[in-house]
């Protein structure tokens, strides 16, 4: 063996010297945790990163649906894009050339703008809950999310995939959340069968450790100071459930517009949900600001606080993909204790589909089944009302519901009759508190006034059509106390015009809309006419209208039910 000359022998022992001690003083440091230190510095200067980020004003952006611009794809196929939009329920390929992380125009009324709120607000775990979402409709979500909320606010966002199928929400999303947000705010969680909205939100909130959670749908977009008075408002009062104002997003082309206005949640007895006008607040008052109670909520936007959306049972795990859950929280939530707001100074921006982009495992009317279990559950002797509507539903198997009510036993929930009376006072009871109900049959023939069947958003001819004797509920009129004759929403009215038909539009308090019934003879005459409701026999078959009252016999109606007077 060659001898080293010494100096190189005495420079190899200082090396193995200082060689063992790094390796002993990082084994210590690991021991000692010091690493976990570095690893908190990282991520440290990585949050410090994202609030640089959120304190910049947001850049003036041009480009494709930039400022919430409508943007429509130049030269393309209009018969392409509408068979996508039947495809995929929205154009998704304007939506692929728009910014993940587009600006939209601060769109809150200017007196939400100088409110301060505290500084130190509970955090917010916000909730997306996904099944094979495009993928610009879901990041556009979480980067809208991420970027317009004070960090100090945001815990994390949670997107959870209930069981997706598409290639591009695997290995590929993975990526993409770890490049674009490597302090770790944004976490995927997937479940393992497909669950369905409502499961899948439990799910999600049990990935959740914040201490509110903001649920929202995957294709929202998230405008300046959308979080703020939301935490607010539960920091205020924890058992308050608050929900955004939700503006529109054209799923054609992805414009959004701010309703600016007032609307809050109601309900049909078939129950869907439906929007109310929130007014009597009036626009310039002074507490436009203030949040504003609801009956109901559209269900996919809502911020709860985290322990007491479990302790007011969090939702109906027997529901099933789609429906019912967004009435089911709301008439629990104010039966057992608790609040339901809207806060107009919170706007988010939602993608209005016309269609379901996803599929409905066995083909089940899951809105039906989820429907029947809420309505045995939570509205005693009212159920009935909603049967009114859905005859169908009458036998349905809807799964075992003990483990529900017990809940509502636990809770000593208050009853649906204290809900409508407290809570929703302007609803129309069909059957109570009315002059007569049910079927109005003409005396004369075995013809029945109905709707058939059309849209009752809309104004239309009242039709008739042969007795169901109660088996249909395009036949079911009210003759209310203040002599309207109604169905939920619509009275029936003489044209203005002069013409003789009548019509159904919204209830308003005009004189062409009373009508005064004799139950001795038969008459339904109109108070600002005086004219006789009447039976036409026309070339295209029977029709309503009114005529100079004549005592006819097709003048001559009778109602199925009298119950006051
Ligand atoms: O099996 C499913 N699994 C899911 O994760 C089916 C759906 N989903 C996800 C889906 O990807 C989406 O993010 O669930 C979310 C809601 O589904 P949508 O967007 O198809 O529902 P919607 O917007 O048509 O319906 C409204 O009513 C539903 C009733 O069950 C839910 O409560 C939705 O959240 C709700 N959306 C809103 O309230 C947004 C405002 C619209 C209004 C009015
Ligand atoms: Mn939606």
């Amino acid at each position: 063996m060659r001898l080293l000359p010494r100096n190189l022998r005495r420079r190899r022992s200082t090396l193995l010297c200082f060689l063992l001690a790094a390796i002993l003083l990082l084994g210590s440091a690991h021991y000692l945790g010091i690493f976990k230190l570095s690893s908190d510095l990282t991520q440290y200067s990585l949050r410090h990163i994202r609030y640089l980020k959120y304190q910049q004003l947001e850049p003036y952006r041009t480009g494709p649906g930039e400022q919430g611009n409508a943007f429509s794809l130049e030269g393309e196929d209009e018969k392409l894009i509408d068979d996508l939009i039947k495809r995929e329920a929205f154009n998704r390929k304007a939506s692929d050339k728009i910014s993940l992380e587009r600006s939209v125009k601060d769109v809150r009324d200017k007196r939400c703008k100088s409110i301060t709120y505290p500084k130190v607000l509970p955090k917010a775990s916000v909730v997306i809950i996904f099944h094979n979402e495009a993928w610009s409709a879901l990041l556009r979500t979480a980067h809208s999310v991420v970027n317009r909320s004070p960090p100090d606010l945001l815990h994390e966002v949670v997107l959870l995939d209930d069981f997706s199928d598409k290639d591009f929400l695997k290995e590929k999303l993975e990526t993409y959340i770890a490049e674009t947000w490597p302090d770790g705010i944004v976490k995927l969680v997937r479940t393992k069968v497909r669950s369905g909205l409502i499961r899948a939100r439990i799910a999600g909130a049990n990935a959740a450790s914040g201490d509110v959670l903001i649920f929202l749908d995957s294709h929202c977009e998230a405008t300046t100071g959308w979080i703020e008075p939301l935490l607010s408002r539960i920091n205020e009062d924890r058992r308050v459930v608050v929900c955004p104002s939700i503006d529109a997003i054209d799923a054609k082309t992805l414009e959004y517009s701010s309703n600016g206005g007032y609307q809050i949640g109601g309900f049909s007895w078939s129950l869907h949900f439906t929007w109310q006008d929130g007014s009597p607040r009036p626009l310039e008052s002074s507490n436009y600001t203030k949040p504003i109670s609801s009956p109901t909520m559209a269900g996919g936007l809502f911020a709860v606080d985290r322990k007491y959306f479990f302790e007011v049972g969090a939702y109906d795990p027997g529901m099933d993909v789609w429906g019912g859950e967004n009435l089911e929280l709301s008439f629990r939530v104010w039966m057992c204790g608790g609040k339901l707001e809207f806060v107009p100074c919170s706007r988010v921006g939602h993608i209005f589909r016309a269609s379901h982009p996803y599929t409905f495992p066995g083909n089940k009317d899951t809105h039906g089944i989820n429907s029947v279990r809420l309505a045995e559950v939570w509205m005693d002797e009212y159920k009935r009302l909603f049967y009114m509507h859905r005859r169908d539903l009458l036998n349905t198997d809807f799964g075992d519901i003990t483990e529900r009510k017990r809940l509502r036993e636990k809770l000593k929930c208050k009853n649906f009759k204290w809900y409508l009376d407290n809570v929703y006072p302007q609803k129309f009871i069909i059957d109570e508190n009315v002059k007569a109900w049910g079927m109005v049959r003409n005396t004369n023939s075995s013809m029945c006034l109905d709707t058939l069947q059309k849209d009752e958003s809309t104004v239309f001819e009242m039709g008739l059509f042969s007795c169901q004797n109660g088996g249909s509920s395009s036949q079911v009129m009210s003759l209310s106390k203040n002599d309207q004759l109604r169905r939920e929403t619509g009275c029936l009215e003489e044209s203005s015009d002069g013409g003789s038909k009548v019509s159904l539009r919204p209830c308003s308090d005009r004189s062409s809309m009373k009508w005064v019934h004799d139950k001795k003879t038969g008459t339904i005459i109109n108070q600002a006419s005086g004219k006789c409701l009447d039976m036409g026999r026309g070339k295209n078959g029977d029709f309503v209208s009114t005529s100079i009252c004549n005592g006819s016999e097709t003048q001559k109606w009778a109602m199925q039910h009298y119950l006051d007077m």
